[in-house]
């Protein structure tokens, strides 16, 4: 079948050759005795032009084929003014679309976000849309090509567990032949666990949070870029995410050009150096600014707005409280070696040095008020040599609303599922 085929975006190189498109028809024009159909694939738009005079049963046919329809078509390109078009000796119409389309996928008229999640095939001829994807795609690449160049391993953690990672908070039940499991929050101890036996480790994957959030950056079933590194502290695993970071935000404007011409938007600059902030500057900062805040307190709604007036772009809070951050990061007095990536009010990461000593991790977990013997699984681990490590979890799709310029979580994810939404 697609022998011949070429992408719509090879036409301008083929002007003179008998060439075979695939694509649907997104609009249709009948001007006297000729048929204009617009067609389009993921790649591009061309124009396909059937006279009357020239082929009669092909301009009636092709006059005839609603809108969105796929087809599969065949003739000469030809430069028409600035663009080009094909001139068809056949037109094949491989599936037809009934109206009226449940959308309008033109992109021309407003459709509300959730229309467009409820069609999201449909949706995916938008070219906008289309872009999204295509910069996801692109962006998870490159961070595959970063951590393959850097030497580490990816891997895949289990998504069905017996215990919490994060806390016992949050988290989906699942009936596992009768007995409780859970969805997992993060592949957190999975991870630690690997350095073992790898320098360093990174997985890039759904996890589920059973958080009633009603917001725009919170989904119930998220897309986790886990990094672990053996032999490794806080400020290494700081100075891996700001290169990625850079990373990032060079190639993407490079490779994805296309596509953020499409979405007539510029992501942010790479940055230089990505400032570290510690928590005790941040509350002095945002005290400053005239807001009380409590020391130990997380930084959020008015107090993170002040802080991100200071700080628009990327930077990292350091040294967070040790109770406000998990059993498994590494204590420094009432401090915590911990960190969180910043983009403006946005969390994009966080991470930090790992307790990797058997008796200390057992002592965070009771501080934590959490049972020492139900981790035992994990912990009988640290008796045998782990390496003392570090780490972060990025949250990717918090990631695509930053490199798309998108105000909704939900319009960087195919299928997000949030509170209301598990289905389709
Ligand atoms: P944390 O819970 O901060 O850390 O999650 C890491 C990053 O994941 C993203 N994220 C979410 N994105 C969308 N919807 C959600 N419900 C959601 N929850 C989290 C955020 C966040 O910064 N195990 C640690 C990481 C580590 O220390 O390695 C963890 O999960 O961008």
């Amino acid at each position: 079948m697609l022998n011949d085929r070429i992408k719509i975006k090879e036409a301008p190189s083929r002007v003179g050759d008998k060439v075979v498109i695939f694509g649907w028809v997104e609009d249709k024009r009948i001007v006297g005795g000729v048929a204009f159909l617009t067609v389009r694939d993921p790649t591009g738009v061309i124009q396909l032009t059937v006279k009357r005079d020239v082929n009669k049963d092909l301009f009636m046919k092709a006059g005839a084929i609603p809108r969105q329809s796929t087809i599969k078509a065949g003739g000469i390109v030809r430069k028409y003014g600035e663009t080009y078009e094909i001139v068809p000796n056949f037109i094949h119409v491989l599936s037809i679309a009934k109206h009226p389309l449940p959308i309008d996928p033109t992109g021309r008229t407003d459709t509300s976000l959730h229309k467009l999640i409820q069609n999201r095939p449909l949706s995916l001829r938008i070219p906008a849309i289309n872009a999204i994807f295509r910069l996801r795609a692109l962006t998870k690449q490159v961070i595959r090509e970063f951590f393959i160049e850097k030497g580490f391993i990816e891997v895949d953690t289990p998504k069905i567990i017996a215990t919490a990672t994060e806390g016992g908070a949050n988290l989906f039940e699942v009936d596992y032949f009768g007995k409780p499991a859970y969805l997992a929050q993060s592949p957190q101890l999975y991870k630690e666990q690997l350095t073992m036996g790898f320098d360093g480790v990174f997985e890039i994957a759904q996890f589920y949070r059973a958080e009633k959030s009603h917001t725009r950056k919170h989904l119930t079933e998220f897309t986790s870029v886990d990094l672990e590194v053996a032999y490794a502290d806080y400020n290494d695993v700081m100075k891996i995410l700001e290169e990625l970071i850079k990373y990032i935000f060079t190639e993407i404007p490079k490779r994805g050009a296309k596509e953020l011409e499409i979405l007539n938007y510029k992501p942010p600059q790479p940055p230089t150096e990505i400032p570290r902030i510690t928590y005790n500057d941040a509350i002095d900062i945002i005290r400053r600014r005239g807001v009380d805040i409590k020391w130990g307190s997380d930084i959020d709604g008015e107090a993170l707005d002040k802080l991100a007036e200071e700080y628009p772009g990327f930077y990292y809070i350091i040294d967070w409280p040790w109770d406000s951050k998990p059993f498994y990061i590494r204590r420094k007095g009432d401090l915590s070696e911990s960190f969180d990536l910043m983009m403006g009010k946005l969390e994009l990461s966080s991470g930090g040095t790992r307790e990797h000593r058997y008796e200390h991790l057992r002592r965070n977990l009771k501080e934590k008020q959490l049972n020492v013997e139900s981790f035992e699984y994990h912990t009988r681990f640290y008796k045998y040599g782990m390496p003392p490590h570090a780490g972060f979890g990025l949250g990717l799709d918090r990631l695509m609303t930053i490199i798309t310029g998108r105000e909704n979580i939900r319009e960087v994810v195919l299928y997000p599922r949030d509170p209301e939404t598990v289905a389709p």
